[in-house]
This record gives C-alpha cells, sequence and structure tokens, in this order.
C-alpha cells in the first residue's frame, strides 16, 4: 500500500503543477533559470551548468526503495539499439529523442504518445559508435534535436510537425550529431561527431527562429572561423591563430576533435563549454605534436563563437582517451575567496579543477588505479611514448569492448554537500570534495 500511496502522490503532484502553471513558450530566461524551476526541465543537464541537481526532496534516500513504475513506454522494436536520451519535461508533456534519430511527446501522467517524429536518414550515414542520441532542446514554441544526418530539426512542440530543418555537415564526409544542442540567448548551440573519420570538429550556432547560421567555430587549429550577418558570411579569426604550430605538414586539415558529447553554458562567465575529442588519426606516430584542440576544453563566446581559453587534457592522444566529458560549473570557498572553478572526469584517468574565468589549471588528481599513459605530470602530462604502439592494435581491434569499459554517468554537483560526483566505471559514486579543495597531485 505504501508503493502505491507514494507513486499517487508524485503523479497527482506533476499534474497539479503542470495546471497551475499553465502551458507557455519557453524563453531564454526559463532556460537559465532551469535548476530552480523543478516543475519542468527545459535544459540538457538540468541546468545550462550541467551539474544535473534537483532541489525537490519528495524522493530521497528514505524512501527511493519504494518506487514503482507507473507506466511504461517502449521506443520499438526492430530500432531499438542504444537509448542514452535524457528527457525534457515541459507542461505534463515528455519530449525525448530515441535511437536512429526518432523523437517523441509523451503525456508524463498516462504515458501515451502524442506524437512522434522519425526523421528519414539516407543510406549510407556515419555514426561511428551506434545510432544513439542524447536528447532535445525546447525553445519559444519548439523542440529542437539532432540527426545522424548531421542535421538540426526544429518541430513544432505541440504537433511535431517540423518548422526548419537544417543540414550542419556532410555525413558522407563522417559527421553525425548524437548531442544534445542547448539553447542560449535565442540561438542554438551544436556540436557534430565524426572524429573517427577524420572530420574537422566544429561548434555552431543557429537562430532558433529562423534556423539561420549565426556563427561557426571549427576546434582545430588552422581553420578559420566565421560569423554570418546581413547575408555576409565575414571571417572571425582563425582557431589557435594558424595552421601547423602543433601539427605536422598539413595534418590539421583533417584534425578530428569532435564536439560529439555536446557543452554546458556558464552565464555567470557568459561562457560555452565543450569538450573535444581525439585527433585524427588514430595512430599518433603520423601527427607529432600537441595536435590542438582536440582532447581538450574549449572556453567559446556565445555571441560570436570566439575561443576564450583552452585547455588539452591529454597531448597527442594516441588512446582515443577523448576530451569530451562534460565541464561543469560550480563556486567554492578557499582561504577565504570564492573561486569560480569547473571540474571535469577526463576518460584519461585524472579529474581537473580548473578556473572557469581565465582556463588556469588549479589542481587534478587520478580518480581509478593503474594510470600508465603518462611518466610525469606538472601542469601538462609527458606521455609514455612506448606504449602507443600496443594502445594503437587494441583500439583498432578491440574499440566497441573499450568504449563500453570506458564510459560513465554524467558528472554532477551536489548542491547541499558542495560536492561534485561521478561515476568512475563500475565504480560506485564518489564525491570529490576534499580533493576540488584540498587536492594535491599525485
Ligand atoms: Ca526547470
Ligand atoms: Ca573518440
Amino acid at each position: 500500500m505504501r508503493t502505491n500511496k507514494f507513486g499517487i502522490r508524485i503523479a497527482a503532484s506533476a499534474l497539479a503543477m503542470a495546471v497551475s502553471c499553465g502551458a507557455h513558450a519557453v524563453t531564454d530566461q526559463d532556460i537559465i533559470n532551469d535548476h530552480k524551476t523543478p516543475e519542468d526541465i527545459v535544459s540538457y543537464g538540468m541546468g545550462t551548468q550541467g551539474q544535473r541537481y534537483s532541489i525537490l526532496e519528495d524522493l530521497n534516500t528514505d524512501n527511493v526503495q519504494y518506487l514503482q513504475p507507473v507506466w511504461a513506454f517502449s521506443f520499438g522494436s526492430e530500432k531499438m539499439r542504444g537509448q542514452e536520451s535524457q528527457p525534457l519535461i515541459k507542461d505534463g508533456v515528455m519530449y525525448v529523442t530515441a535511437s536512429y534519430s526518432r523523437i517523441y511527446a509523451i503525456d508524463v501522467r498516462t504515458g501515451e504518445e502524442i506524437w512522434q517524429y522519425d526523421a528519414r536518414l539516407p543510406d549510407g550515414i556515419m555514426p561511428c559508435c551506434d545510432v544513439v542520441n542524447r536528447g532535445a532542446a525546447i525553445y519559444g514554441d519548439k523542440v529542437i534535436f539532432g540527426t545522424l544526418d548531421a542535421k538540426l530539426v526544429a518541430l513544432n512542440k505541440d504537433t511535431g510537425k517540423p518548422m526548419w530543418i537544417k543540414k550542419v555537415a556532410d555525413y558522407q564526409a563522417g559527421y553525425a550529431i548524437t548531442a544534445a544542442p542547448m539553447v542560449i540567448k535565442g540561438k542554438i548551440i551544436t556540436g557534430v561527431s565524426g572524429g573517427e573519420f577524420g572530420i574537422v570538429g566544429k561548434v555552431e550556432a543557429y537562430d532558433a527562429n529562423t534556423g539561420d547560421l549565426v556563427w561557426t567555430r571549427p576546434t582545430v587549429e588552422g581553420h578559420m572561423g566565421y560569423v554570418y550577418k546581413d547575408g555576409k558570411k565575414i571571417e572571425n579569426g582563425i582557431s589557435g591563430g594558424k595552421a601547423g604550430v602543433t601539427w605536422p605538414g598539413e595534418m590539421w586539415k583533417n584534425g578530428g576533435a569532435a564536439t560529439w558529447l555536446g557543452g554546458t553554458y556558464d552565464p555567470d562567465t557568459d561562457s560555452l563549454f565543450f569538450g573535444t575529442g581525439n585527433p585524427a588519426p588514430w595512430n599518433s606516430h603520423l601527427r607529432p605534436g600537441d595536435n590542438l584542440f582536440s582532447s581538450s576544453r574549449l572556453a567559446i563566446d556565445p555571441d560570436d563563437g570566439s575561443i576564450k581559453w583552452h585547455f588539452q587534457t591529454t597531448p597527442n592522444d594516441g588512446w582515443d582517451y577523448d576530451g569530451v566529458n562534460e565541464l561543469i560549473s560550480f563556486d567554492y570557498e578557499e582561504s577565504g575567496k570564492t573561486v569560480k572553478a569547473a571540474a571535469t572526469a577526463d576518460r584519461n584517468g585524472f579529474f581537473y579543477v580548473l578556473n572557469r574565468e581565465n582556463g588556469d589549471f588549479i589542481r587534478g588528481f587520478p580518480f581509478v588505479d593503474k594510470i600508465t599513459w603518462l611518466k610525469v605530470w606538472i601542469r601538462k602530462p609527458v606521455v609514455r611514448s612506448m606504449l602507443r604502439v600496443v594502445v594503437l592494435v587494441i583500439l583498432l581491434t578491440w574499440k566497441v569492448a573499450k568504449a563500453r569499459r570506458f564510459w560513465r554517468s554524467p558528472l554532477s554537483w551536489g548542491a547541499r554537500t558542495g560536492c561534485p560526483c561521478f561515476q568512475p566505471g563500475h565504480r560506485p559514486v564518489l564525491c570529490a570534495l576534499e580533493r576540488v579543495v584540498h587536492g594535491h597531485l599525485e
């Protein structure tokens, strides 16, 4: 009986909130305040900073054992594959994406489908690592998501009918989109996948109302960024200043650094934070140098796409560690001062705390045992070169198994404990508070 009562109470409160709020268009302010308004979820990461912290207290450590299913919704039979989406909730409707670039609107009270949109994907799409989608964005009367043929699709949130569809990149060149876009100041911000196929990673902004491209920022050193204004394409600076500084020859032209996991946004510093994937090709012997801005975190100006700062976690990445894991923003006290920090748990085995105003390294520490890829680490790691040969063979023959082994749940921020939480591999969730404030290099 207790479990039934619990289920009914949650459903009733969700209905009451939906009715009391009334349906309205999602605004920029709704998105920025998302983490403070538990009656809806209108951003990926439950807030643009990606903290994934809910202030709701109905569900807690005392009663979580009584949680039970109220309804279930199947994404289909022949198209199951991986489902990695974070749903959005608005006015009693759940918007959730599924594999093969599909999206559903579902009544959260009953589990009934309201509408479905199924992108008509061409033959020859090139998703490297399953046909997943990680979520949608919502703005005004639209719900927006990316597709495996590298398009952005904006649908009417009430009917599921397309309002505009824009090509972000050429799927035949290896591009795809699997990450959730975000909406910042009326612009839809998206990354791309495809680093395994020698694409050039990028972050782009589109006008949410019209779908017009506003700016584009390549994530590989040497490529020009552009802003688009009044029908004109205007140069906005080369990423990294010039080509060939950290890449040999012309290898920067196909440098990878895909922004495949999406980004976060910090309104405090007005910065987008995107991680970048492995440099291309995988064989690091072919590309001596740091290979910027692969396997890095980038802070980007949301108004024109300029790069504010970068921090590379794995120079000359020869292990496919990537550097895409989300950078979440938070403040903490140290020596009587408030530090504007951001943290990320990298697939190279280290947890990093950075100054999010300028990208300065504050501290880092290993969160897994037996890290063998580096010899020493002062601020920047010095890698063990002989290990690359062995790892390259493993990568080429065991890619799928390896990816699963390294994957983990997203980082979150415990507002009550003042502590970033994460789950490395198959281990229990860790709280990194002591190391964030008092950590030292090991
Ligand atoms: Ca909210
Ligand atoms: Ca990769």
